[in-house]
């Protein structure tokens, strides 16, 4: 059985909601905020991790998926495309052939939610955003990435620096295995150092732009920057939620 629910993000960045953590808000001026707890993830994330899996257990260390829209995105694997343009040399369309053609980067990372939840030791591979971003050469004048899904609802935005930090990356493995639909397959992308909005799913494009443009959670209350660690940052948008 799946139910869907929403994510609790603050409605609007001067009316904020106090929201504590795991609080469900009904719709919101914006539509929905899709999250399905599916019976299949919780299979698929039993197998991953064995029987050792807390996850099983409501409120454990499972994901809950998210969907703005509260629909996925179907892409094949061999139509996916990845379009990087902008303050570029030599803008460029990725396939999913390319992006596994390049160097890998693989490690084992948390990923964590602003409201709450959090997986430890997820098993990660893609390739590192700073070697996209060499590939095409970034313009001096280039400030800013901002990302687009093929949901055409969410997006999101990093600094050049933020995209050069090693645990930035353009993610076809997760769960150590191919990024499923759900979580934003085939590509999506993972930013290790900040909270779960960063890391956009059904990752479509990047375009190098010289300022920051906030994106879909950040137009919502979230913090731009949104580091894990509180001491280079605001670590949470809402202080009820730590
Ligand atoms: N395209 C898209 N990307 C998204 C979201 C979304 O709704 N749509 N939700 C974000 C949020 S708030 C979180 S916590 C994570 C959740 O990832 P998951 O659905 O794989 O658990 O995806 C992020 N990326
Ligand atoms: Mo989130």
């Amino acid at each position: 059985m799946a139910s869907a629910t929403n994510d609790p993000a603050p409605k609007a960045p001067i009316k904020r909601v106090a929201v504590g953590r795991r609080t469900l808000l009904g719709v919101t001026a914006l539509g929905a905020l899709g999250v399905v707890f599916g019976s299949s993830v919780q299979n698929f994330l039993g197998k991953a991790f064995g029987s050792g899996l807390g996850g099983l257990l409501p409120g454990g260390d499972r994901f809950r998926i998210y969907s703005i829209t509260g629909a996925y995105p179907k892409i094949a694997d061999r139509d996916y495309r990845l379009k990087v343009s902008g303050l570029v040399e030599r803008p460029r369309t990725f396939t999913l052939e390319d992006l596994k053609a390049m160097p890998p980067t693989s490690f084992v990372k948390a990923f964590q939610c602003v409201t709450g939840w959090r997986v430890p030791e997820v098993h990660w591979a893609g390739v590192r955003l700073s070697d996209i971003l060499d590939s095409v050469g970034v313009k001096p004048e280039a400030v800013a990435l901002k990302f687009e899904s093929y949901d055409r609802a969410d997006t999101e935005s990093l600094t050049i620096d933020q995209a050069h930090l090693p645990d930035v990356i353009v993610a076809y493995s997760m769960l150590g295995a191919p990024v499923t639909t759900e979580h934003g397959g085939p590509v999506r992308l993972y930013v290790a150092p900040m909270f779960g909005y960063k890391s956009l799913k059904w990752l479509s494009a990047i375009r190098v732009v010289n300022a920051v443009e906030p994106g879909f959670w950040e137009e919502n209350g979230y913090p731009v920057n949104g580091w894990l660690d509180g001491t280079t940052g605001p670590a949470n948008p809402d202080p009820s939620l730590t």
